[in-house]
C-alpha cells in the first residue's frame, strides 16, 4: 500500500514549489493535491524518500496468481503480482527504481512512454547490459511528463511479457486543473494456458485463450464502484498481442489522453468504445450521472470468455441427439458442444467434466441468472451512496424502468 505519510509530504512539497496559492488552497481543503489511482485487484507501489528522491523497489520473480477461484496460474510478476504494482508519482519527481532479478534468466525494465535519459530506457543490449539473476540495478530519472505510462521487460521480451511481467506507471500533473473524483487503472492481458495446465505457453504467438483485466478474469474482477455524479477517469494500458476495444454501457465518455499526453479539449473524441492498441494507453473520462450496474468489457467477444477446446468440428445447427447417445455408449460422460449455441455451457461444470485448474468457458451469475461471460468483463456500479471498499451488491432497478415479458 501507499505510504500515506510520505505521499502527503511529497505532494504538498511539490505543490508548494509549484504554486504558493494552490498550496494554501490545498491545505485549506485538506486534500492531497491529486486523486490517487486505484488498481482493481492490484496495488500501488509504496516508496521511501531519500532526500528528494522517491525510491521504489521492484522484484521480478516467479509467482502464483489466482485468475479466479478454481484456477491458479504459475506466472512471472513483480512483487508477487501480475501485473506488478502500479507506480504512482508526480510530474517533476526524481525517482529511483531498484530492480531485483529473482527470475531464472536475465531481465531489464523499459519505462514505456516516459521521456528519460537514453541510459535509463532499459533495452537490454542497446541501453544497458542485462540484469543477471540475483542482481539489483537502479534506474533513476526525473519524471518530465504527466500521464499514463507502463513498464515491462525489454529482454527475452516475448516470453517475459507472455508470462506476466508488466505494470502501469502513472504520473499526476504537478498542478491538476482536470482533477477527477475516481481514477481507475486497468491493464488487460491475454494468455495461452492450455486446459488442465498451470503455466502460460510462451510458444503460442496469437491464439490466446484467457483474457484478464489486472490479472483476473470475470467474475473475479472487482467492480468499479463510484458515487452518482462523480467525475471518473479510467486509464487502460495494453502490452498484449491484440488491441482491446473497451466498451462501457450506459455512458458516452471522452478519450482524454494517450501515452503521448493529454489530448487538447477541442480534439477529444466522444465514444462508447475506446480501442486500445498494442503498446498504447488511453484515458477516458465521464460523469457518472446514471445509477445502475453497467457492463464494462472488451468488445472482442472471444475476449469475454475463457478457454475452450480448439480444433472441434462445427456442430452449430446439426442434429446431434442420436450421435450423442451413440457417443455416450462408447465414452461415458461425453457430450457434444454447440449444436444449439454455446449458452448451455455457461457455468455448467457439474454436467460437463472439465480438466483440473480450468475455468468454465462462460460463467458468473447476476440478479437475473447466468451472465455467460468470462475474461475481460466487469461492472461499473454507480450508486447515490457508497462506502469505501464495499461492494454495494446488485442494483435495484426502480419500478417501471425494467425490460419485461409482454407475452
Ligand atoms: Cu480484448
Amino acid at each position: 500500500m501507499l505510504d500515506r505519510r510520505n505521499f502527503l509530504f511529497s505532494t504538498g512539497a511539490a505543490l508548494a514549489a509549484a504554486n504558493v496559492s494552490s498550496w494554501s488552497t490545498t491545505m485549506r481543503e485538506g486534500t492531497s493535491g491529486f486523486t490517487p489511482v486505484v488498481t482493481p485487484n492490484g496495488s500501488t507501489l509504496a516508496y521511501e524518500l531519500d532526500g528528494d528522491v522517491k525510491v521504489f523497489r521492484l522484484v521480478a520473480e516467479p509467482i502464483e496468481r489466482e485468475f479466479a477461484p478454481g484456477m491458479l496460474v504459475r506466472a512471472w510478476g513483480y512483487n508477487g503480482e501480475t501485473p506488478g504494482p502500479t507506480i504512482e508519482c508526480v510530474q517533476g519527481d526524481r525517482v529511483r527504481i531498484l530492480v531485483t532479478n529473482r527470475l531464472p534468466e536475465h531481465t531489464t525494465i523499459h519505462w514505456h512512454g516516459l521521456r528519460l535519459p537514453n541510459g535509463m530506457d532499459g533495452v537490454g543490449g542497446l541501453n544497458q547490459a542485462p540484469i543477471r539473476p540475483g542482481e539489483t540495478w537502479a534506474y533513476e530519472f526525473v519524471v518530465r511528463d504527466a500521464g499514463t505510462f507502463m513498464y515491462h521487460p525489454h529482454a527475452d521480451e516475448m516470453l517475459q511479457m507472455a508470462v506476466g511481467l508488466m505494470g502501469m506507471f502513472i504520473v499526476h500533473p504537478r498542478v491538476d486543473d482536470e482533477r477527477v473524483d475516481r481514477d481507475f487503472v486497468l491493464l488487460p492481458h491475454e494468455w495461452a494456458i492450455h486446459p488442465g495446465t498451470y503455466r502460460p505457453d510462451p510458444t503460442v504467438m496469437t491464439d490466446f485463450n484467457l483474457f484478464t483485466f489486472n490479472g483476473k478474469v470475470f467474475p473475479a474482477i472487482e467492480p468499479l464502484v463510484v458515487r452518482t455524479g462523480e467525475r471518473v477517469r479510467l486509464r487502460i494500458g495494453n502490452l498484449s498481442m491484440d488491441s482491446h476495444p473497451i466498451h462501457l454501457h450506459g455512458y458516452s465518455f471522452d478519450v482524454t489522453a494517450t501515452d503521448g499526453g493529454r489530448i487538447p479539449k477541442s480534439a477529444r473524441w466522444p465514444q462508447t468504445t475506446v480501442n486500445v492498441p498494442v503498446g498504447s494507453t488511453r484515458d477516458v473520462e465521464w460523469i457518472a450521472d446514471a445509477p445502475g450496474d453497467w457492463a464494462l468489457h472488451c468488445h472482442k467477444s472471444h475476449h469475454t470468455m475463457n478457454a475452450m477446446g480448439h480444433g472441434l468440428p462445427n456442430l452449430l445447427g446439426a442434429d446431434v441427439q442420436d450421435l450423442e447417445a451413440r457417443l455416450k455408449r462408447l465414452v461415458p460422460g461425453a457430450m457434444l458442444m454447440g449444436s444449439d449455441g454455446m449458452a448451455a455451457h455457461a457455468a455448467h461444470g457439474e454436467h460437463m467434466q472439465r480438466p483440473p485448474n480450468t475455468l468454465p468457458m462462460m460463467t458468473g451469475t447476476g440478479p437475473y441468472g447466468s451472465l455467460e461471460m468470462g475474461g475481460m468483463f466487469t461492472v461499473l456500479k454507480v450508486r447515490d451512496e457508497i462506502a469505501p471498499g464495499v461492494d454495494p451488491g446488485w442494483y435495484e432497478q426502480p419500478p417501471g424502468t425494467s425490460a419485461r415479458r409482454v407475452e
